[in-house]
């Protein structure tokens, strides 16, 4: 039998904690043949709910789950961890300002990094959900000096998800047979869902649009219907639902790390990734990119051409990265 691996969740008692958990015990994550051992971290508040999921999966009886610990303690729920899932979070409440998201999440993602310097297992790989996901593991990272840069990663895949779905709809083609769509930069507003190298059914995105609504027509629907709906996809959620996205932000992380862990069968997708400067992307930030999975490692996708219309936009994200980069600095808490 193989060797079960780790795998330590934050926010455990949360909404996309709940959705997760379920998925990753079934084998949704890592396969049908490796067992997983789930270490769940939550704040005392939320400690009676992750029980409470704990519980739950005992229930399920999940023939793969080798193990469940919930606890408050961030050393304990790194120790041995091979992947690392940073959901929670300290939420935007209203009034807040920028600073004091960034100082609040400062003082959550900074301990959980340096825990994790001192007790995962030397191939820990963790992807940041918990928002302003890029910057928060930009700080994580920080605090984990002994561990490669290039396995902190942060969520841009529901993004991309997103782009999917509205593109299969745009095109009439199923979703599993669209390629090359790039989100770029921070997963916020500012986001760029880039089509220019988008493929359906092998056919170009932007030349079989274009041909259908005209070159003008199609320009239109790019930069006033498909960009923002997209970016702003979360607030139409919550305006519909009456609540945010839980289940396809869940789906969207069990994807990142498939796929990582596994590899991109089907062409590149986009995660946020250290940058090393490709795409004119300041080295060190965590931005999002094409990229491939490798032999266990993102690679960002190279050589693809920028007009002018996406080097403004990828600028513009960038920009709002390196705002948050200096922003933390300041605080002190990189
Ligand atoms: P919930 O509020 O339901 O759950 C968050 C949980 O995290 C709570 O149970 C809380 O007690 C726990 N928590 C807070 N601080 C913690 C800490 N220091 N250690 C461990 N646990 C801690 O939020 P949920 O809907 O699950 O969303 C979680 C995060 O995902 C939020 O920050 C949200 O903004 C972010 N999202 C990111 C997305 C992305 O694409 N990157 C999309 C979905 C989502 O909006």
């Amino acid at each position: 039998a193989k060797k079960p691996v780790t795998v330590t969740l934050t926010g455990a008692g949360g909404q996309i904690g709940y959705a997760l958990l379920f998925r990753i015990a079934s084998g949704a994550l890592l396969g049908p043949e490796t067992p997983v051992r789930l270490h769940l971290l939550e704040i005392p508040q939320g400690l009676r709910a992750a029980e409470g999921a704990a519980l739950e999966l005992q229930d399920s009886a999940f023939p793969l789950l080798a193990g469940v610990e919930v606890t408050d303690d961030a050393h304990a729920a790194f120790s041995g961890a091979n992947l690392g899932l940073l959901v929670g979070a300290r939420p935007r409440t209203a009034g807040m300002e920028r600073a004091e998201l960034l100082q609040a999440n400062g003082g959550i993602f900074g301990p959980q990094g340096a825990a994790i310097n001192a007790a995962a297992a030397d191939d820990i790989r963790v992807v940041v959900v918990g928002n302003p996901a890029n910057t928060n593991a930009l700080i994580a990272s920080a605090h984990a000096p002994d561990v490669p840069a290039e396995r902190f990663t942060a969520l841009t895949r529901l993004d991309h998800n997103r782009a999917l779905g509205q593109l299969a709809v745009a095109t009439d083609t199923p979703v599993a047979d669209i390629r090359g769509v790039t989100i770029w930069g921070n997963h916020s507003a500012s986001q760029f869902p880039d089509l220019a190298h988008a493929t359906a059914a092998g056919d170009a995105i932007p030349a079989l649009l274009s041909a259908r609504l005209g070159h003008e027509g199609y320009r239109e629907w790019l930069a006033g219907e498909f960009i923002p709906r997209v970016a702003k996809r979360g607030a139409e959620i919550i305006e519909v639902r009456g609540s945010s996205s839980v289940a396809s932000a869940a789906a969207a992380t069990i994807d990142h790390v498939r796929d990582w862990v596994q590899g991109t069968p089907d062409g590149w997708t986009s995660a946020a990734v250290v940058s090393d400067g490709s795409y004119g992307v300041p080295e060190g930030l965590v931005s999002s990119f094409p990229v491939e999975s490798v032999d266990g490692g993102w690679r960002i996708v190279q050589g693809l051409a920028i007009d002018e219309f996406a080097r403004h936009r990828i600028d513009a994200s960038v920009a709002e990265l390196v705002d948050e980069r200096e922003q933390v600095r300041s605080l002190g808490l990189i």
